[in-house]
C-alpha cells in the first residue's frame, strides 16, 4: 500500500515565457489567463457609430475598431419593440452592420460579431436573451475573503474604494458584457449588515459607475436584521411600521446613489441568518415589506428558497414545504431565488421540485459556477452539461432571471483553475440562450481561450471540458450518491463519517443510508415522499425503481446491493464500474493535456497539468475510500475486473486536510495553510 499523503493542492506555479497571447500578459507575448476569452487580435475596422453617443456606445465603437479584422462595421440604432439587449448582424465577412433597439444592444452585438469572427462563421444573425435578469451571486465577505471561493480574495476592494477603481472592475465587466450577464451581487448572502451603511454604498456606488457602460448592474445582499444591527432598532419584525420606514428611507438613499440599483438578495431564516419567521411572520410577508420599500424605484427582491431545519426527515423536501403553501402571496417585484437541485448544489442532482411548482410566483433558478463541491478550483468539472440537464427538464425558455453563484476572484487568471474561466462564460452564454448546446459552448470557450497556441489544441480541450463533468460524477458520487464528503469541508470523500452532536443532515451516512442489505436514500412515496412533490409524469418515473435513471437511483431508492440494473449489472458492480471509470478518465484527461504540449501558452499548460495530476490522486482517493467503505459494510468483494485499491481504508480514514469550512473560509487560505 502506498503511503497517503494527499496535499490540498500544492500548485506552486512556474511563471514561464509563452507565446501566444499578446495584450493583457504579464509575459512578453505570452499568457498569464488574465486575458480570458476577451477578444486580442488588432482590430483595423472603421467604426461608423450611430448618431447618439453614449458611454456604451463609446465601449461598442472602442471594441469594434481594436478588435474587428472587418473593414467597415456600421452601428445603428432604430427604436422599437423587442428585448432589451437584442440585435441583428447583416453583412459578410468584409461589411457588417449591427442594429439594435439599445445601446447594450449594440455592444452585445458587437461581442457576438467579435465571437463569430474569431470561429471563422458568418456574422450575419440576430438573437434577443431568453431571460432579462443574468447575474453573478458574488459570497464576497467584506473582510476580502470568500465563501466557497478557490481563486484568491475578492475583487473587491473595499479599503480603497471609493476614491481607488482597480482597472480589473472594467475588465470584470466587459468579460461579463461579452457573454451577455447583465447584473452582479457584490456581496455574500451570509450578509453583514455593514454594506447598506453610508459608507459603503458610497463605495458600491463606485463599482457601480465602472460597471454602468458594459449593462452590468449592481444588486446587494442585505442582512434582514439590517435595522437592528445598522440603527439599533428593537426589532426588524417586517409588520412593524418603524422597520418599514426604515426600508423605505435605506432604499430612498440607494436609488439617490445609483438610479439603476437593481435591488437585494435575501437568505432569511437559513443556517443561522435573521428573517421574518423569527417574528412569526412568513417569508411573503418578510419578502414583501423589502418589495414595498424598492417598488417605486423599480427594484427587485430576490428572495432564497435554500431552507432546511434541524427536524425534518428528508431535507430534500424543506424547501417545497416551506415555500409552495405560499404560492400566489409574493409581491410582483418578488423572484424566489431556488437551488438547481433540492439539497446542495451536489455533482449530480435531480431538478428540484419546486423550480416545478409556485405557478402563481416569479421563480428563477440558482447555479453554483463556483465548485464547492466539485473538487473545487483543482478539479476541471466544466458545467454547463450539468446545467443543462436542469434546464432540459425544465424546459426553461422565458423566466425572469437566473443565477450562478461566482467563481471569480483576485487571482491573476480570475478563476484558480484556468479553464475554470469556461464555466462563467458558459454561464453566460445560457443564460443568455438557455437553448444552447454545452457542446457549443465549449466548442466556442475553447476557440477563442487565447493560451491556445496552435488551433489544432481546439477540438482536444472541447472533448476534455466535455467530458470533465461526468468523470467527477463518476468519481465521487455516482448512480444518484451525494453529500458523502469529509463533515468539515466539502472536497474529499469520507462516507464513513460520524460526529457527536452534529445535524444528521450535514452526515454522509444520512445520505448513502448503506448497510448490509442495501444503499440509498428511499425517497419514494413509502420512503420520505420527496417524489410526491415532482409533477405527475416525473414522480411516477422516479417512484419506480425499474424506472428511475440509474443515475438518480441512489437518490430515490434505497435498493439491494445485488439489485440487478438494466443493462444487467447489479447495484454493487454498477458501482465498482463507475468508480473505475471515474480514475480512467481522470487519467485520461491527464493524457489528453500531454498530448498539447508546445501548442498551449507554457505557464497556463504547466498550470493545469499539476491540477490534473491532484485531480487524478482525488478520483483515486474517492474511488478507494467509497470502494473500500462499502464493500466494508456489504462484505462483498470488488466486482470482477475491478482496479484494485492503492490504499488501504485505514489510511483514508486517517488522512485529514486540517481544514474545516468554519475556521477558515477560502480555499485560497487553506491552499497556503497547507503550504505552510
Ligand atoms: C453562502 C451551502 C454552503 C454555504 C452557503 C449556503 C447557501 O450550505 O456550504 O457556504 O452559504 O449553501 O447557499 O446559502
Amino acid at each position: 500500500m502506498k503511503k497517503t499523503v494527499f496535499a490540498y493542492a500544492v500548485l506552486g506555479l512556474a511563471v514561464a515565457a509563452a507565446g501566444g497571447c499578446g495584450k493583457g500578459s504579464v509575459e512578453a507575448g505570452g499568457c498569464d489567463g488574465s486575458e480570458l476569452w476577451l477578444p486580442q487580435a488588432e482590430g483595423k475596422a472603421c467604426v461608423i457609430p450611430p448618431d447618439s453617443i453614449t458611454p456604451t456606445i463609446e465601449v461598442c465603437v472602442d471594441e469594434l475598431r481594436r478588435h474587428s479584422l472587418l473593414d467597415t462595421v456600421s452601428l445603428a440604432l432604430i427604436p422599437g419593440e423587442g428585448k432589451p439587449g437584442a440585435y441583428r448582424i447583416e453583412g459578410d465577412g468584409v461589411v457588417c452592420g449591427i442594429t439594435a433597439n439599445t445601446d447594450i444592444g449594440l455592444l452585445y452585438g458587437a461581442y457576438e460579431l467579435l465571437r463569430r469572427e474569431r470561429m471563422g462563421e458568418n456574422p450575419a444573425c440576430s438573437s434577443a436573451p431568453a431571460i432579462e435578469r443574468r447575474i453573478l451571486n458574488h459570497w464576497d465577505n467584506l473582510d476580502g475573503t470568500i465563501e466557497r471561493g478557490y481563486a484568491g480574495h475578492s475583487l473587491w476592494q473595499w479599503d480603497s474604494l471609493p476614491d481607488v477603481r482597480s482597472g480589473r472592475y472594467e475588465q470584470y465587466a466587459r468579460a461579463c458584457a461579452s457573454v451577455g450577464i447583465n447584473g452582479t451581487v457584490l456581496n455574500n448572502v451570509n450578509a453583514s449588515a455593514r454594506i447598506l451603511s453610508g459608507e459603503y454604498l458610497r463605495k458600491v456606488a463606485a463599482l457601480a459607475d465602472a460597471f454602468r457602460p458594459y449593462g452590468l448592474k449592481v444588486y446587494l445582499s442585505v442582512n434582514f436584521a439590517s435595522p437592528m444591527l445598522l440603527d439599533s432598532l428593537d426589532t426588524a419584525d417586517p409588520l412593524n411600521p418603524g422597520v418599514r420606514d426604515w426600508w423605505r428611507a435605506k432604499a430612498d438613499e440607494i436609488y439617490s446613489l445609483m438610479p439603476d440599483f437593481g435591488g437585494f438578495l435575501v437568505k432569511a431564516n437559513s443556517e443561522g441568518q435573521p428573517g421574518p419567521c423569527d417574528y412569526g411572520r412568513s417569508h411573503a410577508q418578510g419578502a414583501n415589506m423589502l418589495a414595498e420599500a424598492l417598488a417605486p424605484h423599480g427594484g427587485l427582491v430576490m428572495w432564497r428558497a435554500f431552507v432546511y431545519s434541524p427536524d425534518d426527515a428528508d431535507r430534500a423536501k424543506q424547501a417545497y414545504n416551506e415555500f409552495q403553501p405560499l404560492d400566489g402571496q409574493f409581491a410582483d417585484n418578488v423572484i424566489i431565488q431556488i437551488k438547481n437541485g433540492p439539497v446542495d448544489f451536489q455533482p449530480r442532482e435531480p431538478l428540484s421540485p419546486l423550480l416545478a411548482a409556485m405557478s402563481r410566483t416569479k421563480k428563477m433558478i440558482e447555479f453554483q459556477i463556483t465548485q464547492e463541491y466539485l473538487g473545487h478550483s483543482n478539479h476541471l468539472a466544466f458545467l454547463a452539461p450539468m446545467w443543462r440537464e436542469t434546464l432540459d427538464v425544465l424546459g426553461v425558455e422565458q423566466a425572469p432571471a437566473v443565477a450562478g453563484v461566482a467563481n471569480i476572484g483576485d487571482d491573476t487568471n480570475w478563476t484558480g483553475h484556468p479553464m475554470a474561466q469556461a464555466n462563467w462564460y458558459a454561464f453566460g452564454r445560457l443564460a443568455w440562450d438557455p437553448s444552447l448546446s454545452s457542446e457549443r459552448i465549449a466548442g466556442e470557450w475553447a476557440a477563442q481561450w487565447p493560451a491556445v497556441t496552435d488551433a489544432s489544441a481546439v477540438p482536444v480541450i472541447e472533448d476534455m471540458l466535455m467530458r470533465s463533468r461526468e468523470a467527477v460524477v463518476d468519481y465521487m458520487m455516482p448512480m444518484g450518491l451525494h453529500h458523502i464528503f469529509a463533515f468539515g469541508h466539502h472536497y474529499g470523500p469520507e462516507p464513513w463519517c460520524e460526529v457527536e452532536g452534529a445535524r444528521p443532515d450535514w452526515l454522509p451516512k444520512y445520505y448513502h443510508r448503506a448497510d448490509s442489505a442495501g444503499i440509498g436514500f428511499d425517497r419514494t412515496m413509502v420512503g420520505s415522499g420527496a417524489t410526491g412533490q415532482y409533477p405527475e409524469a416525473l414522480a411516477r418515473i422516479y417512484d419506480d425503481v425499474d424506472k428511475c435513471p440509474e443515475e438518480y437511483l441512489l437518490w430515490f431508492h434505497h435498493v439491494p446491493w445485488s439489485h440487478r440494473l438494466a443493462g444487467g449489472k447489479t447495484v454493487w458492480e454498477s458501482m465498482c464500474a463507475h468508480y473505475d471509470r471515474g480514475v480512467s478518465e481522470a487519467d485520461s484527461l491527464s493524457a489528453a493535456w500531454e498530448s498539447l504540449a508546445g501548442k498551449i501558452s507554457p505557464s497556463i499548460y504547466a498550470d493545469v497539468s499539476e491540477r490534473l495530476g491532484v485531480q487524478s490522486r482525488d478520483a483515486r482517493w474517492w474511488h478507494d475510500a467509497c470502494l473500500l467503505y462499502f464493500s466494508e459494510i456489504n462484505g462483498l468483494p470488488f466486482a470482477q475486473g475491478t482496479m484494485p485499491a492503492e490504499y488501504s481504508l485505514d489510511s483514508l480514514k486517517a488522512v485529514s486536510l486540517g481544514i474545516t469550512n468554519y475556521e477558515c473560509p477560502t480555499a485560497s487560505l487553506l491552499r497556503r495553510k497547507l503550504c505552510r
